[in-house]
C-alpha cells in the first residue's frame, strides 16, 4: 500500500496543478481539476510501474499476454486510487482545498474499447492479474473512436460517434521508440538458400505500429502491469513530402489516412460476423505488432526462443487474434531460422484460447482471397498448419471425408478461425459449465474427441474492486464491519456473510444500503430522462447489449402484459415496479433496434397513464456503459437474465447484481446454472425452458409460436398490441418484432417461456411483500458471489493453463 499524508498529496497536487495548467488551482475548470489529479495519481504510479517492470525482466518470471480485440475499461482514476489505498487520502485532501473527488470522477471519459461481456471481462482479468501478482499484460488496439454513443431520439437509437480522447487521456503513454512494422499485402518470393526454403516478403505495404502503455494498478500490493495499445500511423511522412512537392497532396492524405483507418474505430458487433477485410486488418495489426514486440523484448532480455514456451504464455480472447499462430510460427521459422516442428511445438504450448459464444452466426470465417491477398506470407503458414492437421486426420479417420472436411482449417472457400485457434493451441476454455458441456458435445464435437485434454471449462467472473468496493461503498462498510476485511483479500471469505442472513439488524442495514442506492439512481433518472421513479418500488434491471437471444421482447411483453391486467382491474394488488432498460443494439441489426423503439414507446404510453403510474413505471437508460452500471447494478433489487437457454455463453452482469444483493430471475442458461448451484433453489427465481428442451426443438423441430399465442389469451393481446397501433399510430413500426415472434416462428423461444416468466415475476412480486425474507435472499447471494470474483477465475486460469503466477513463486 502506498504511503501517502494528505499533507503531501495537497502540496504534490496544488504544484501539478500549477506545472501542468499554469495558473492558480482556484482559477481552474473542473476539467483541469481533473486533469491534474489524474497526471499527479500517474506520477504515484510511475515509480512502482517501473520497479515492476524491473523485476519481471530481473527474474524471467513467466509473462501472460492477453490478446483481445477489445478492453472495456470503463474510468480509471477511481479504480487507481482504490487500488493505491489513497483513496480516502485524497478524498480528504482535495475536500480541505474545496473540491469533491466524485465530482473530478466523473468527469472521465469511459474508455471504451469494447462491446460488452467479451471486452468488460478482459479488463477485469486485467485488474486480478495485477492484484495476484501474476505478471499479465494486455495487448489490443487503441481505436480512435470507442464504441459509439447511444443517443434515444423520438424513441429510436441514433449512434453518434465515441471521441474518448477529446479531452486527451492522462493515463497512456505514447512510446514511439517501440514501435513495430506490419506489413500488408505484396508477394512472397520462394527460395532456397543452402539447401534450405526461404521466404521473403515483397511488394508490402507497411504500416507502423506504435503502442501506447496504460498502467494497470493492483490492489495494494505495488504491482503496476501494462495494457499495451496499437495505433497505426504511416511508417514515415516522407511520402507525404515528396506527394506534397509534387503538389499531390491528396493523394498523400489519402493515404494517411487509409494507414490510420486500422485503428480508428471499434467494430460496434457482437453478434453477427461480417467478412469486412478492416477488421481482418485490425486484427493482424494488432497481433503481430504484440507478438513482434513480445519476442523482441524476450530476445533482448537473454531470452533463449527454444524455451519460449516456459516463460510466455498468449491467450487469445475468443478467434479475433487467433492470427497470433501463424504469426508466431512466421516469426520462429522464417525471422529466427527454426524448424516447423519445434516452432510448432512452441507455438501451441505457448497459446491458449477462450471461446465466448456458440451463436454460427458470430463465428469467424475469412475469405480465401480477402485472407490471401491481404496476409500473403500468413496465408502460406495457414495452408502449412491446415496441410499436416488434415494429413493427421486422414490417419486417425481415414474414409471419413466429412469429417476430415468439417474439421479442416480451410474449406469451402474460407479460413476457419475457431479451427486454426483450436489446432494451434494447447488448451481450449469455456466461460460456464454449460457453455463448456455444449461445446465439448455439439460446437466442437470433433475437435473434443479428437484432443480431450485440451477442452477446459474457466467461469467466468467479475472484479469485486470495481463492481463491490468501488461501486457500492455502503455494502462494503457492512460487510467490513459484519464480517471483517479479509474477503477484500479473498472474496470466498464472504460466504461469512452468512451468518448474517438471519440478524434483524443487518437486514435492515441491507435495506437502507439498496435504499440509498436506489435514491441515487432515482436522481440520475430524473436529471437525464425528466421521469420521477418511486425508490420503494422494485428496481427490475435488464441492462446488456440488445439481442434477440437475450429476448428483452419478452421482458417488454410482460410489461404489456402487466400494464393490460392493471387497467382491467384497476385494484390488483402488485409492489409497485420501476421496470429499468439499458443497452446498446448493433448498427446494423434492425431487429434489435426495433426492440429498443418498441420499449421506449411502451415506456412513453405507461408512464403518461395516469391510471397505472402509480404501480409501474418504464425507463429505457441511453448509453448503457460501465459508469453508468456502476450506479445501476448496485440500486437493483431484481436482475433479469432472461437469455433462451444454451445461448448465453455465461453472462457477467449476473454476478454483478448478485454481488451487489441484487435478486435474480433467471433460465438456466450460462453462469446462471453455478449461480443457482451456489445459492440454492430457494434464493433464486428459475423459470423457462431447460437445456434439453431446447436443444430437441432445435434438432427436431416441432415448435411453432403460433399455436403457443393461440392458447394464451394474454399473449395474443399482447402480440396484436404490437401491429394495431396501441403504442404508436404507425401501425408498422413495430412490425420487425412482430413478423420475428410471430411469421418467422419466434427462434428464441419468447413465447414458449411467456406463461412460465410470469409465473416467476409473480413470485418476485410475493417475496418483495415480506421485506425480511426478501433481504435475506438478498443476504445469501452476496454471500455467495465471492466465488464470482475474477480473482478465482484467474487463479484458475493461471495454475491450469498458463502455469503463471504466484504459485510457481513459491516452489
Ligand atoms: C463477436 C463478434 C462476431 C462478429 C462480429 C464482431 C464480433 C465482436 C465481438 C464478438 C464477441 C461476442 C462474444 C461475446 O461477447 N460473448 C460474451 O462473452 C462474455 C464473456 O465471456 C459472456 O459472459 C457472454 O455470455 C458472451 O455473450
Amino acid at each position: 500500500m502506498m504511503k501517502l499524508s494528505k499533507k503531501t498529496f495537497k502540496k504534490d497536487y496544488i504544484r501539478k496543478f500549477i506545472e501542468i495548467h499554469g495558473k492558480e488551482l482556484q482559477e481552474g475548470t473542473p476539467q483541469n481539476k481533473y486533469e491534474a489529479l489524474g497526471s499527479l495519481v500517474k506520477d504515484y504510479i510511475s515509480e512502482m510501474w517501473m520497479n515492476t517492470n524491473k523485476n519481471y525482466n530481473k527474474t524471467g518470471e513467466k509473462q501472460v499476454y492477453y490478446f483481445s480485440a477489445e478492453f472495456l475499461l470503463g474510468r480509471l482514476l477511481g479504480n487507481a486510487l482504490l487500488n493505491l489505498g489513497i483513496r480516502d487520502t485524497c478524498k480528504e485532501g482535495l475536500k480541505e482545498l474545496g473540491i469533491n473527488l466524485e465530482e473530478l470522477e466523473n468527469l472521465e471519459q469511459d474508455q471504451g474499447l469494447g462491446n460488452g461481456g467479451l471486452g468488460r471481462l478482459a479488463a477485469c482479468f486485467l485488474d486480478s492479474m495485477a492484484s495476484l501478482n501474476i505478471p499479465g499484460q494486455g495487448c489490443g488496439i487503441r481505436y480512435k473512436y470507442g464504441f459509439f454513443e447511444q443517443k434515444i431520439i423520438n424513441g429510436s437509437q441514433v449512434e453518434a460517434p465515441d471521441n474518448w480522447l477529446k479531452n486527451g487521456n492522462v493515463w497512456e503513454t505514447r512510446k514511439p521508440e517501440k514501435a513495430e512494422v506490419v506489413r500488408f499485402g505484396g508477394e512472397v518470393v520462394t527460395d532456397v538458400v543452402d539447401g534450405n526454403l526461404t521466404f521473403t516478403h515483397i511488394n508490402f505495404e507497411p504500416v507502423l505500429a506504435v503502442p501506447y502503455d496504460t498502467p494497470i494498478v493492483g490492489y495494494e500490493n505495488e504491482v503496476v502491469n501494462t495494457l499495451r495499445l496499437w495505433s497505426a500511423e504511416p511508417v514515415s511522412n516522407e511520402f507525404d513530402f515528396s506527394s506534397f512537392s509534387r503538389g499531390d497532396f491528396l493523394k498523400a492524405i489519402e493515404y494517411k489516412n487509409s494507414i490510420e483507418a486500422i485503428s480508428h474505430v471499434l467494430y460496434p458487433d457482437d453478434s453477427f460476423y461480417e467478412g469486412k477485410i478492416l477488421r481482418l486488418k485490425q486484427q493482424y495489426f494488432f497481433v503481430s505488432s504484440g507478438i513482434q514486440s513480445i519476442v523482441r523484448h524476450y530476445i533482448k532480455h537473454g531470452g533463449d526462443l527454444r524455451y519460449f514456451d516456459e516463460r510466455i504464455a498468449i491467450h487469445i480472447n475468443d478467434t479475433h487474434p487467433t492470427l497470433a499462430i501463424p504469426e508466431l510460427m512466421r516469426l520462429l521459422v522464417d525471422e529466427h531460422g527454426m524448424n516447423w516442428d519445434d516452432a510448432w511445438r512452441i507455438t501451441t504450448n505457448t497459446v491458449s484460447y477462450t471461446n465466448h459464444t456458440i451463436l454460427a452466426e458470430a463465428l469467424e470465417k475469412w475469405p480465401i482471397d480477402m485472407f490471401r491477398k491481404l496476409l500473403p506470407r500468413i496465408y502460406m503458414i495457414v495452408e502449412e498448419i491446415n496441410k499436416r492437421f488434415c494429413a493427421d486426420l486422414w490417419n486417425k479417420y481415414d474414409g471419413q471425408v466429412e469429417k476430415i472436411s468439417s474439421m479442416a482449417i480451410i474449406g469451402d472457400g474460407y479460413v476457419r478461425m475457431a479451427n486454426l485457434a483450436v489446432v494451434g493451441s494447447h488448451s481450449v476454455n469455456g466461460v460456464a459449465k454449460l457453455h463448456t458441456e455444449i461445446l465439448k458435445k455439439q460446437e466442437m464435437k470433433d475437435f473434443y474427441y479428437l484432443y480431450p485434454r485440451k477442452f477446459n471449462n474457466k467461469t467466468n467472473g467479475i472484479t469485486h474492486r470495481r463492481w463491490l468496493i468501488k461501486c457500492n461503498p455502503g455494502l462494503a462498510s457492512l460487510l467490513n464491519e459484519t464480517i471483517g476485511s479479509s474477503w477484500i483479500k479473498h472474496p470466498i471469505d464472504m460466504i461469512n456473510f452468512n451468518k448474517y442472513v438471519d440478524n434483524p439488524g443487518v437486514l435492515e442495514k441491507l435495506r437502507e444500503i439498496k435504499h440509498e442506492n436506489k435514491v441515487n439512481l432515482a436522481k440520475i433518472i430524473k436529471e437525464s430522462k425528466d421521469i420521477t421513479v418511486d425508490p420503494d418500488s422494485i428496481f427490475d434491471v435488464q441492462v446488456k447489449r440488445i439481442h434477440a437471444y437475450k429476448r428483452q421482447t419478452l421482458n417488454c411483453l410482460r410489461v404489456m402484459n402487466l400494464y393490460n391486467e392493471l387497467l382491467e382491474d384497476p385494484n390488483k394488488e402488485i409492489v409497485p415496479r420501476t421496470v429499468i432498460f439499458g443497452g446498446k443494439a448493433a448498427p446494423g441489426y434492425m431487429l434489435a433496434k426495433n426492440t429498443i423503439e418498441l420499449i421506449n414507446a411502451v415506456a412513453d404510453k405507461i408512464n403518461n397513464d395516469p391510471r397505472v403510474n402509480d404501480k409501474l413505471k418504464v425507463i429505457f437508460l441511453e448509453n448503457y456503459r460501465v459508469s453508468l452500471a456502476e450506479s445501476i447494478i448496485p440500486a437493483a433489487d431484481l436482475s433479469e437474465q432472461i437469455s433462451t437457454t444454451t445461448k448465453e455463453a455465461s453472462g457477467t452482469s449476473n454476478m454483478k447484481f448478485m454481488m451487489n444483493g441484487a435478486v435474480t430471475i433467471a433460465t438456466l442458461d450460462g453462469a446462471n446454472v453455478e449461480i443457482r448451484d451456489e445459492v440454492g433453489d430457494d434464493n433464486i427465481i428459475i423459470f423457462g425452458m431447460n437445456e434439453r428442451e431446447v436443444i430437441n426443438y432445435y434438432k427436431n423441430g416441432g415448435y411453432s409460436s403460433v399455436n403457443v399465442c393461440n392458447q394464451d389469451p394474454r399473449l395474443r393481446r399482447v402480440t396484436q398490441d404490437l401491429i394495431n397501433g396501441y403504442y404508436c399510430s404507425d401501425k408498422e413500426k413495430f412490425r420487425a418484432v412482430y413478423e420475428n415472434l410471430i411469421t418467422y416462428n419466434d427462434e428464441f423461444f419468447v413465447l414458449k417461456d411467456f406463461d412460465s416468466y410470469l409465473r416467476a415475476q409473480d413470485k418476485v412480486d410475493q417475496l418483495f411483500r415480506n421485506q425480511n425474507t426478501w433481504q435475506k435472499i438478498a443476504g445469501i447471494n452476496i454471500a455467495h458471489s465471492g466465488i464470482f470474483s475474477s480473482d478465482r477465475t484467474i487463479e484458475e486460469y493461471a495454475t491450469g493453463i498458463w502455469g503463471s503466477g504466484f504459485l510457481y513463486k513459491n516452489l
